[in-house]
């Protein structure tokens, strides 16, 4: 899947992330198998999904640095109804006590990530 998503970091592994990191930041994204991409310039990262659709092209995938990769493999997506003051987030919660917020576009896409993350 690839899409948009804003993050940020809630907890550390357990903790309360420092003022640092608690800020949203805008990703593109690819979840490919339990590997969760996030690309922060958006120009850029436009311009990569199009090359990879693109046969002229020689773009793959591991080509690709992530500024951020997590595993999502033994991580959990849910929807976090005590988080009120944006819509469309979820939470990531990975197995070190590290945990994400994200915001999607809208409802679908937010549902479709979680379901995705989850069966990934
Ligand atoms: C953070 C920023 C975030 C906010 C976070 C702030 O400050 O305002 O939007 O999270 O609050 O610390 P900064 O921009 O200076 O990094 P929310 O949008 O979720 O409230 P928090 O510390 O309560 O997570």
């Amino acid at each position: 899947k690839v899409g948009k998503l804003s993050r940020k970091v809630d907890l550390l592994e357990g903790k309360k992330a420092g003022v640092m990191m608690r800020s949203w930041n805008h990703y593109g994204v690819i979840l490919s198998g339990s590997q969760l991409m996030l690309f922060k310039d958006d120009d850029w990262f436009d311009s990569k999904i199009a090359d990879l659709k693109d046969p002229s092209k020689s773009t793959t995938l591991s080509t690709l640095k992530p500024d951020v990769l997590l595993m999502t493999s033994e991580s959990v997506a849910l929807y976090d109804n005590s988080y009120t003051k944006y819509k469309y987030v979820f939470r990531l919660t990975c197995p070190k006590g590290n945990q994400y917020l994200f915001q999607a576009e809208n409802e679908d896409e937010m549902n479709d990530w979680i379901t995705k993350i989850n069966y990934a």
